[in-house]
């Protein structure tokens, strides 16, 4: 082990202090064990007695998933595998999966970060957590379980692809906490609603991330399952779930930056934006042994805030994910987000929040169409009745938007219910 010192709560200055400490380490360390970072320094002159503190992290180069995708699988590893106790993998969906793995050291940060997104939730020893994010190459599952065990919660690892079993369970072992997809807790309400058990679960809390979702989102997830919801956040390049998490009041999330190092840059530029003003996210790994990561471009759009929270945390807070650089959409020029979708359907009262963009080009022009369910009571044969809804959900996702969509309500139950990170989008343009 090669790093020591942890401590949680500290002022701004004594958290740059260790910031600083952390990154001159680990520049030497990853100079000395891994040649990808050795050329990059080399190949721009720069030494790692060059870095000094915090504030010279800029003279650092970038690291993209490109990179960790050239040097499939191993390669950015700064540890022989004799070191690496655990592999985790992207699903490689878009190019070859980005791997990373762990030493023991990680998973013990690891357990450590998730268990401090877990109090902030209010999950402690005496709870039960339902795992229900994906366990294997996904970091989800695995990433959970440990914290949760960490913090001596009762773990029941559920993992993904069977509801009504876990509907079941969650009545029948008393679960009082669960971790997964918001897309997932809201197709889990349903079926808690449709077998008649939403009046018996003793669910308090839910640990929900892995993908975007809104304010309205949560809203609508604590008032179904008359619950709190918390945003957890993380990606495999820097570790997975529990690199930031939101706290009790949810102003932003407290990024664990004893750890990871966040910078919010400006999209065109790359430079670092003032605090509140929204921009990509970067993460530096200060002490990760595995394979550390060096300003690490999420792509995730984010700001960032250093201000204190009401909740006496002193950590630097990330805003709720935007969403990420490569999910805007440009549809007749005009930046379209899905959240922006999700947030403007959830205020239509008869509409429910599962959705599908898709988007196409008919005679050069771009078109969108979103299909969306109606709550089961407002079905009805009157073709005049559908045409009021279809028009009153047009008009609130033109002012949402700035651009006219085509609506198109679905018969109930037919937009896919995902059981990981949901899919919003299907972007026809790409295929021509
Ligand atoms: O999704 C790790 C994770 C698991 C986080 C469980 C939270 C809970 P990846 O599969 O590598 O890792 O995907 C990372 O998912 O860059 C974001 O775009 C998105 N993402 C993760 N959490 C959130 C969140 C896991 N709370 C990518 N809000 C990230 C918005 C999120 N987006």
């Amino acid at each position: 082990m090669i790093w020591n010192e942890t401590k949680e709560c500290m002022s701004r200055d004594e958290m740059t202090a260790l910031q600083s400490k952390r990154l001159v380490k680990l520049v030497d360390y990853v100079y000395h064990n891994v040649e990808f970072y050795r050329k990059k320094m080399q190949a721009i002159d720069l030494m790692p007695g060059d870095i000094k503190s915090i504030e010279d992290i800029t003279k650092l180069p970038f690291t993209t998933k490109d990179d960790l995708r050239d040097n499939y699988p191993f390669g950015l590893f700064a540890v022989p595998n004799s070191e690496i106790v655990r592999i985790h993998a992207s699903s490689g969906t878009t190019g070859k999966a980005t791997v990373v793995g762990y030493t023991r050291y990680d998973l013990d940060v690891w357990s450590e970060c998730v268990a401090r997104c877990l109090t902030m939730a209010g999950v402690g020893k005496d709870d039960i957590v339902q795992i229900a994010y994906g366990y294997g190459l996904f970091t989800g599952g695995l990433g959970a379980h440990g914290g949760a065990e960490k913090i001596g919660a009762t773990v029941v690892p559920m993992s993904t692809g069977n509801s009504k079993k876990l509907t079941t369970m969650m009545v029948d072992f008393g679960a009082t906490a669960i971790a997964c997809t918001p897309s997932y807790l809201l197709h889990i309400s349903e079926v808690l609603a449709s077998e008649g058990l939403l009046d018996q679960i003793k669910l308090k809390a839910a640990i929900c991330g892995a993908e975007p979702w809104t304010e309205k989102m949560r809203h609508e997830i604590e008032t179904r399952l008359h619950i709190k919801a918390y945003d957890i956040y993380g990606l495999s390049e820097i570790m997975g779930p529990g690199v930031a998490c939101d706290c009790a009041y949810h102003k932003g999330l407290h990024v664990c930056e004893d750890h990871f190092y966040p910078e919010v840059l400006n999209t065109a530029t790359l430079s670092p934006v003032a605090d509140g003003e929204t921009g990509e996210l970067a993460f530096t790994t200060l002490t990760k042994e595995g394979i550390p990561m060096i300003r690490y471009r999420t792509k995730d759009l984010t700001s960032i805030d250093h201000a204190q929270c009401e909740c006496g945390r002193t950590s630097a807070r990330i805003s709720r994910f935007k969403g990420r650089v490569d999910d805007m959409l440009i549809i007749r020029g005009v930046n379209v987000f899905p959240s922006q979708v999700e947030a403007a359907l959830i205020e239509v009262e008869e509409v429910t929040p599962h959705y599908m963009m898709v988007v196409d080009r008919v005679n050069n022009l771009d078109t969108l169409e979103i299909q969306v369910e109606l709550d089961p009571k407002y079905y009805t044969d009157e073709i005049r009745a559908i045409e009021t809804m279809t028009k009153k959900i047009a008009h609130v996702i033109q002012q949402a938007l700035g651009i006219n969509a085509k609506i198109k309500i679905v018969e109930p139950q037919t937009l896919v219910r995902s059981e990981g990170k949901a899919v919003h989008v299907i972007d026809k343009r790409k295929l021509y």
